[in-house]
């Protein structure tokens, strides 16, 4: 594997989520493999889960590790090629990016949206500079549009929750949220549950469809009732409006997922990528509860970094 930043650069999804839960089972079996390799991780954005289970992937693989909060620690990025760089940056990721190239044998790299072109985001301009200039293999760490490690850990807590031979109903729940959140983690969530043998349903308020290109062959419904009828899983997740660019559309009262709403349910399980607001999202009584998935999510980070450090270590 040359690059992570999609579901689209994994070949073979179920040998990559059958290696995740067999790292999980013996997670320093490979511990020579990664011996004098060095990890770089590279934060534009905050991080809590991402920035450690990473990390700790690459340390049950021997590796060195790198961590750089490139958005405080570094000089101001010029992104635009051709800039005469008279104002406020001070170092073009040209040079940046290669540098880090020099240093590190994997580079992950954390960069959200700025939630204000929807054009320039969704080119994913910044994740492609860096793949180009860097030279090395990069994993996204979430990038502008998605967010594939999150992604693969939610199919590998599917995958163990869910009884062999059932294909579970998943349904992606939009949620109430204060600020503009990025579209990335519903985005790829959509786009990975496409590829795995579930029945993906998705719900949101008006205005809040997300592009095409994820949904294609899901059921979209605005009618959140409607959808949770017989839910195996229900991901509970805010995002900002795509077609009105970044826009918050809503305060989404009566959104949040309540017992009562999975009373609709299959006796559903709930997950959430986190970091959540308790009873804006989701309600206390099911994070606390029975139901809640969400720190099983949080655990399978560890792996599903492992399993793809793994695939780029061995094609190194
Ligand atoms: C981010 C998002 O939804 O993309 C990161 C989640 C992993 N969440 C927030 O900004 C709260
Ligand atoms: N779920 C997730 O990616 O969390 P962090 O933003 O804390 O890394």
């Amino acid at each position: 594997m040359k690059q992570y930043t999609s579901v689209h650069d994994v070949t073979d999804l179920d040998a990559l989520v059958k290696e995740a839960l067999q790292l999980k089972e013996n997670p320093s079996q490979h511990k020579s493999l990664g011996q004098n390799k060095t990890l770089g991780l590279i934060f534009l954005n905050p991080s809590l889960r991402t920035r450690l289970s990473t990390q700790k992937a690459a340390l049950n693989l021997g590796m060195n590790v790198m961590v750089m909060n490139l958005d405080k620690e570094g000089w101001a990025l010029e992104t635009e090629d051709g800039a005469i760089m008279n104002g406020t940056t001070v170092e073009h990721i040209k040079e940046a990016a290669a540098v880090m190239g020099q240093y590190c044998d994997i580079i992950g790299i954390r960069s959200f949206p700025k939630l204000q072109n929807r054009d320039e985001d969704y080119s994913e301009y910044l994740l492609h500079k860096f793949i180009s200039y860097a030279k090395v293999p990069i994993v996204s760490l979430e990038s502008a549009t998605r967010h594939p490690l999150q992604s693969l850990a939610d199919l590998l807590t599917i995958k163990e929750n869910t009884p062999a031979g059932k294909r579970p109903k998943v349904v992606l729940s939009w949620a109430p949220h204060v600020k503009a959140i990025p579209q990335c983690v519903a985005n790829s969530f959509a786009e990975w549950m496409q590829q795995a043998d579930v029945e993906l349903v998705i719900t949101h308020p008006e205005g809040y469809d997300l592009a095409e290109e994820f949904t294609k062959g899901a059921t979209v419904t605005t009618n959140q009732d409607e959808a949770l009828q017989n839910a195996d899983y229900v991901y509970v997740k805010n995002w900002s409006s795509y077609t009105q660019y970044g826009k918050v559309l809503t305060d989404g009262a009566g959104w949040m997922m309540t017992n009562e709403k999975l009373a609709l349910t299959n006796n559903a399980k709930v997950m959430h990528c986190l970091p959540v607001r308790r009873n804006v999202e989701l309600s206390d009584e099911i994070l606390d509860g029975p139901d809640s998935l969400v720190l099983e999510q949080a655990n399978n980070r560890t792996f599903a970094a492992q399993a793809v450090l793994k695939r780029m270590l061995e094609n190194l």
